[in-house]
């Protein structure tokens, strides 16, 4: 009787498992996988900024100017700052074709007080904190890092292997606010304040716009860009 009511179970499940299998839609081929940093080069630290700026000097140059990269790619590209950006939160969009959480944005933007709907794949004041933010922090690595893979390609000289080894060993820099305040600095750091700033292109020691002082909103048909965005065309 007891085996009876397991295979009967069991039968149960099958069926199940055969119609949940029919409803399955075909897996989407252009998933982009978070898989961190792919190039061979190992585990690297992540460097905090003034650690980086001081003492790794060619991969901070790669840093800024991949970062100034990033931001230049096309708002409409899923790998663009803007889009990569927008995963943690606004515009609460699906990205890469990854709906679910998304589906409340219409709701969400229709909300006067933007309470009781979704806002975005994010998970805050949650137990899966660590575990979402991990993999998130894992692909905005490896687009960083294979922007300044490319970007290493372009110098040339002596040198030019040496900036092929720092781009390698690239990961994303961390800035530590609780760290004391460096002699001649300002608490707020400077690399991270000024709106300019040098960095050491493929063609020489160049002064450009600072891609950690602000980022411009390159508008798109169809973004779904909220009130919040629409108030601040350049990010703080
Ligand atoms: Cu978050």
């Amino acid at each position: 009787m007891k085996f009876a009511t397991v295979f009967t179970d069991i039968l149960l499940l099958s069926s199940t498992l055969i119609s949940s299998t029919v409803a399955i839609k075909p897996r989407q081929n252009s998933y982009t996988p978070a898989v961190g940093v792919q190039n061979g080069s190992g585990k690297q630290p992540r460097y905090e900024i003034r650690v980086m700026h001081a003492s790794h000097p060619r991969m901070y140059s790669l840093f800024i100017l991949a970062m100034q990269a990033w931001q230049a790619m096309p708002q409409t590209d899923k790998m663009s700052f803007y889009q990569l950006s927008g995963i943690h939160g606004l515009p609460a969009v699906a990205w890469d074709g990854v709906t679910g959480p998304a589906k409340a944005a219409s709701a969400w933007n229709a909300s006067p007080d933007r309470s009781g709907y979704n806002t975005g794949y994010c998970t805050h004041s949650m137990t899966i904190f660590l575990p979402w933010h991990r993999p998130y922090l894992a692909l905005v690595e490896q687009q960083l890092n294979s922007l300044a893979m490319t970007i290493a390609q372009k110098y040339t000289g002596p040198d030019k292997q040496l900036w092929i080894v720092a781009a390698k060993k690239l990961r994303l820099p961390y800035w530590d606010w609780a760290q004391a305040r460096v002699a001649g600095d300002s608490s707020f750091p400077v690399i991270m304040g000024s709106s300019q700033i040098s960095v050491q292109t493929p063609t020489g020691w160049k002064s450009i716009p600072n891609p950690l002082f602000k980022y411009t909103f390159n508008d798109v048909p169809g973004a779904n860009h909220k009130t919040e965005l629409q108030m601040y065309p350049v990010s703080l």
